[in-house]
């Protein structure tokens, strides 16, 4: 892609109205732009990460055997009437009149609708379990929308809802998902604990929250240092194996959110105890038949007998996740972006456009990269040097390979890794193979 070409208002000034890190950087990157109050526009820059957390969600509850649906936005009031959720929402819900004056309202969430789904067309206990998940924009009338895309108005995230026959079931689906989540976070190249939540306006009886690190994080996190010491459960693992170990293996060492840690009780001694700050970027719940009651979700058990399924939810803020990445990874210049969800891999700068030594090796590179499968940004723009590289440090892209008059001639380039900022001069060909076995 040339950046001649490509949509990127980025911004020298600071922005006034964002007040972390994140925020700033995104409208600076020219990733996002408000629309209103806790509402934005993604630009091709944001919107590329955006797709990049997704593909990577959308792979990682495939492996743990959860099925993508899309479910709409709008929603009949009166089904969320039949679990008692429509009045208990209170103003957080956005309420809409069509013109034939039924009530209906913009999804903060969709345990009703999916429980309507699978109420309407499963039948038997032999269809269960199910798990069924979607990518949608959800709507929350936050009283104070802030820090951007962190805590929005309109925000997208993976919901999924599992269906079981009975508890035990249920928690092997809960299971899936909790390991899903670790690997899901792992891959991102984000550091995620999870912590024991109370379910809130979603309500059953076990839940976890999902928290990555950053220093600019909402609320203080605890936790024993062993547990922000645990690898990932690797990408091998075996969904349908029983995953309760690694379940108490990550459930058993201490954490918590300042709301529920109490110096006084904490079982871990004070040197192995950790304090830092956190994002809440995911929450699972396993509600039991707290839906499918009230909205007759049923399925006929071998003996005939009507049996309630047991249900769960799982949610990922997937918009508040581009900004939690950057929260926990940046310096001064600019964001620093993980490779696995890079708007693009290598920025290709040609330092002076219209040379014509300069843009055949910049053209050649391009070519060459994008043909292995690298994604490219080729700044062929008129501009200044300082300029070039001011902006290709903001966006954060993982590689920077700067083609510039001097080396040229001599059949070098420069290859700089964002992260860390080692700068290399190397022949094309080097830097080429650098970049992709890197990839590799
Ligand atoms: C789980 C899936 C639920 O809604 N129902 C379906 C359950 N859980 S939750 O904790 O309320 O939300 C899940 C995740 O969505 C993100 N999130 C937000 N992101 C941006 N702006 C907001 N206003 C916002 N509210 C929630 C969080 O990452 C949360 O963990």
């Amino acid at each position: 892609m040339r950046l001649s070409r490509y949509f990127l208002p980025t911004l020298k000034e600071t922005p006034a109205e964002a007040q972390i890190v994140s925020h700033r950087l995104m409208l600076r990157a020219g990733m996002v732009r408000q629309a209103s109050a806790g509402i934005y526009s993604w630009l091709p820059l944001g919107f590329r990460v955006l797709k990049k957390i997704e593909n990577i969600v959308h792979e990682e509850m495939a492996a743990a055997g959860a099925q993508a649906v899309l479910m709409p936005t709008l929603q009949l009031a009166d089904l969320w009437r039949e679990s008692g959720r429509y009045d208990a929402y209170g103003p957080e819900m956005l309420r809409i009149t069509d013109r034939h004056d039924r009530e209906m309202l913009y999804g903060p969430t969709n345990e009703e609708q999916i429980t309507q789904i699978v109420r309407d067309d499963i039948r038997s206990y032999r269809d269960l379990p199910k798990n069924l998940y979607h990518i949608q924009w959800k709507f929350r009338d936050e009283i104070r929308p802030r820090f951007g895309v962190m805590r929005g108005r309109e925000f997208l995230m993976k919901d999924g809802y599992s269906f079981d026959l009975d508890f035990e079931s249920a928690k092997r689906s809960y299971n899936s998902m909790f390991v899903a989540y670790l690997r899901t976070y792992a891959r991102i190249g984000l550091k995620a604990i999870p912590m024991r939540a109370d379910s809130g306006p979603i309500g059953g009886d076990l839940s976890h929250e999902f928290v990555i690190l950053a220093d600019t994080g909402e609320s203080a996190v605890f936790a024993d240092k062993a547990l922000l010491a645990m690898d990932p459960p690797s990408d091998t693992i075996d969904f349908e194996a029983d995953l309760e170990p690694i379940m108490q293996k990550w459930t058993s060492l201490y954490s918590a959110t300042d709301e529920k840690h109490d110096p006084a009780n904490c079982p871990v001694p004070a040197e192995d105890l950790v304090e830092a700050r956190g994002i809440e970027v995911g929450h699972i719940f396993y509600f039991g038949t707290n839906y499918s009651e009230p909205l007759g979700c049923a399925v006929t058990m071998p003996d005939g007998e009507k049996r309630f399924v047991h249900g769960g939810s799982y949610g990922i803020g997937v918009s508040r996740l581009a900004g939690a990445i950057i929260e926990a990874s940046h310096d001064d210049a600019g964001i620093i972006w993980p490779d696995a969800v890079a708007p693009f891999d290598v920025g290709l700068i040609n330092l002076k456009s219209g040379d014509d030594a300069c843009d055949t090796v910049a053209n050649d590179l391009d070519a060459k990269l994008s043909t292995a499968g690298v994604e490219v940004l080729h700044d062929d723009r008129d501009e200044r040097a300082g300029v070039k590289f001011a902006d290709m440090d903001l966006i954060g892209l993982p590689w920077q390979l700067t083609v510039g008059p001097r080396g040229v001639k001599s059949g070098m380039v420069e290859l700089k890794r964002r992260a860390g900022g080692e700068k290399q001069e190397l022949s094309i060909d080097s830097a080429l193979s650098q970049i992709l076995d890197k990839r590799a």
